[in-house]
Protein backbone atom coordinates (compact mmCIF):
# COMPACT_ATOMS: atom_id res chain seq x y z
CA UNK A 1 0.00 0.00 0.00
CA UNK A 2 1.21 3.20 -0.83
CA UNK A 3 1.90 6.13 1.45
CA UNK A 4 -1.14 8.32 0.18
CA UNK A 5 -3.81 5.40 0.15
CA UNK A 6 -2.55 4.84 4.22
CA UNK A 7 -3.54 8.99 4.82
CA UNK A 8 -6.68 8.32 3.45
CA UNK A 9 -7.48 5.29 4.90
CA UNK A 10 -6.78 6.50 8.16
CA UNK A 11 -8.72 10.12 7.70
CA UNK A 12 -11.68 7.45 6.27
CA UNK A 13 -12.08 5.13 8.73
CA UNK A 14 -12.66 7.65 12.14
CA UNK A 15 -15.33 9.60 10.03
CA UNK A 16 -17.08 6.56 9.16
CA UNK A 17 -17.27 4.90 12.55
CA UNK A 18 -18.76 8.24 14.03
CA UNK A 19 -21.19 8.38 11.15
CA UNK A 20 -22.01 4.87 11.98
CA UNK A 21 -22.52 5.79 16.01
CA UNK A 22 -24.47 8.97 15.70
CA UNK A 23 -27.49 8.35 12.78
CA UNK A 24 -29.41 11.89 12.91
CA UNK A 25 -32.35 10.77 15.28
CA UNK A 26 -29.97 8.70 18.05
CA UNK A 27 -31.59 9.12 21.19
CA UNK A 28 -31.50 7.39 24.72
CA UNK A 29 -34.22 5.36 25.07
CA UNK A 30 -35.89 4.00 28.74
CA UNK A 31 -37.08 0.38 28.07
CA UNK A 32 -39.42 -0.92 31.01
CA UNK A 33 -41.10 -4.79 30.33
CA UNK A 34 -41.04 -8.05 31.85
CA UNK A 35 -38.09 -9.95 31.58
CA UNK A 36 -40.53 -13.19 29.44
CA UNK A 37 -41.83 -10.51 26.69
CA UNK A 38 -40.64 -11.82 23.42
CA UNK A 39 -42.41 -8.81 21.38
CA UNK A 40 -41.20 -6.28 23.95
CA UNK A 41 -37.15 -7.92 23.10
CA UNK A 42 -37.76 -7.62 19.31
CA UNK A 43 -38.97 -3.91 19.56
CA UNK A 44 -35.74 -3.21 21.50
CA UNK A 45 -34.22 -4.50 18.34
CA UNK A 46 -36.31 -2.51 16.24
CA UNK A 47 -35.24 0.70 18.10
CA UNK A 48 -31.06 -0.43 17.98
CA UNK A 49 -31.68 -0.77 14.82
CA UNK A 50 -32.46 2.78 13.95
CA UNK A 51 -29.86 4.01 15.93
CA UNK A 52 -30.97 4.79 19.68
CA UNK A 53 -29.01 3.82 22.67
CA UNK A 54 -31.73 1.69 23.95
CA UNK A 55 -31.48 0.92 27.81
CA UNK A 56 -33.80 -2.12 29.23
CA UNK A 57 -35.03 -2.38 32.35
CA UNK A 58 -36.75 -5.98 33.55
CA UNK A 59 -39.43 -5.55 36.23
CA UNK A 60 -42.60 -7.79 37.32
CA UNK A 61 -45.25 -5.38 36.45
CA UNK A 62 -45.11 -2.78 33.90
CA UNK A 63 -48.13 -0.32 34.91
CA UNK A 64 -46.79 1.20 37.46
CA UNK A 65 -44.46 2.99 35.30
CA UNK A 66 -47.14 3.42 32.19
CA UNK A 67 -48.62 5.54 35.11
CA UNK A 68 -45.94 7.12 36.10
CA UNK A 69 -45.17 8.74 32.89
CA UNK A 70 -49.08 9.25 32.10
CA UNK A 71 -49.74 6.85 29.73
CA UNK A 72 -54.14 6.59 29.65
CA UNK A 73 -54.89 2.69 31.01
CA UNK A 74 -56.93 2.00 27.59
CA UNK A 75 -53.92 3.11 25.31
CA UNK A 76 -51.57 0.67 27.46
CA UNK A 77 -49.66 -2.06 25.75
CA UNK A 78 -47.16 -4.99 26.33
CA UNK A 79 -44.09 -2.33 27.55
CA UNK A 80 -43.99 1.14 28.44
CA UNK A 81 -40.46 3.51 27.50
CA UNK A 82 -39.30 6.74 27.67
CA UNK A 83 -37.38 9.25 25.64
CA UNK A 84 -36.60 13.04 25.74
CA UNK A 85 -39.55 13.13 28.46
CA UNK A 86 -41.87 11.27 26.29
CA UNK A 87 -43.57 8.46 27.03
CA UNK A 88 -43.63 6.10 24.59
CA UNK A 89 -46.11 2.69 25.24
CA UNK A 90 -45.92 -0.25 22.84
CA UNK A 91 -44.78 -1.27 19.62
CA UNK A 92 -44.41 2.38 18.29
CA UNK A 93 -42.48 2.76 14.76
CA UNK A 94 -38.96 4.36 15.33
CA UNK A 95 -40.28 6.88 12.18
CA UNK A 96 -43.03 7.99 14.42
CA UNK A 97 -40.33 8.58 17.44
CA UNK A 98 -37.97 10.48 15.08
CA UNK A 99 -40.93 12.55 14.32
CA UNK A 100 -41.57 13.24 17.97
CA UNK A 101 -38.31 14.24 18.73
CA UNK A 102 -38.25 16.07 15.84
CA UNK A 103 -41.84 18.27 16.00
CA UNK A 104 -41.46 17.97 19.78
CA UNK A 105 -45.22 18.66 20.15
CA UNK A 106 -46.73 19.52 23.45
CA UNK A 107 -48.05 16.28 25.12
CA UNK A 108 -46.87 13.13 27.60
CA UNK A 109 -46.19 10.54 24.33
CA UNK A 110 -47.48 8.14 21.86
CA UNK A 111 -49.03 5.15 21.93
CA UNK A 112 -49.73 1.84 19.63
CA UNK A 113 -52.32 0.82 22.26
CA UNK A 114 -52.42 -3.46 22.16
CA UNK A 115 -50.32 -5.35 20.22
CA UNK A 116 -51.00 -5.31 16.67
CA UNK A 117 -50.00 -7.80 14.02
CA UNK A 118 -47.28 -6.11 11.64
CA UNK A 119 -46.14 -3.28 13.55
CA UNK A 120 -42.04 -3.63 14.61
CA UNK A 121 -41.74 -6.51 16.84
CA UNK A 122 -44.96 -7.68 15.75
CA UNK A 123 -44.42 -9.17 12.33
CA UNK A 124 -46.26 -11.80 11.42
CA UNK A 125 -46.05 -11.81 7.85
CA UNK A 126 -48.73 -11.28 5.45
CA UNK A 127 -50.97 -10.48 8.53
CA UNK A 128 -50.47 -6.40 8.34
CA UNK A 129 -54.36 -4.63 9.78
CA UNK A 130 -54.02 -1.14 9.56
CA UNK A 131 -53.32 0.77 12.75
CA UNK A 132 -52.40 3.99 14.58
CA UNK A 133 -49.81 5.65 16.58
CA UNK A 134 -51.89 8.10 19.19
CA UNK A 135 -50.16 11.01 20.90
CA UNK A 136 -51.69 11.75 24.36
CA UNK A 137 -51.56 14.53 26.78
CA UNK A 138 -51.11 14.06 30.73
CA UNK A 139 -54.47 15.44 31.25
CA UNK A 140 -56.63 12.71 28.59
CA UNK A 141 -56.57 14.33 25.37
CA UNK A 142 -55.55 12.24 22.60
CA UNK A 143 -55.39 12.00 18.48
CA UNK A 144 -53.95 9.98 15.66
CA UNK A 145 -50.72 11.37 15.23
CA UNK A 146 -49.51 8.67 12.54
CA UNK A 147 -51.66 6.15 10.49
CA UNK A 148 -50.19 3.10 9.78
CU1 LIG B 1 -45.75 -6.59 22.47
Amino acid sequence: MNTGRKLLLLIATPLAMVACATPAAAAVINVVKTASCGCCGKWVEHMRKAGHDVRVTNVADVTPTAHKLGVPDDLRSCHTSSVGGYAIEGHVPAADIARLLKEKPKAAGLSVPGMVAGSPGMEMGANKPAYQTIIFTRDGKRKVFAQH
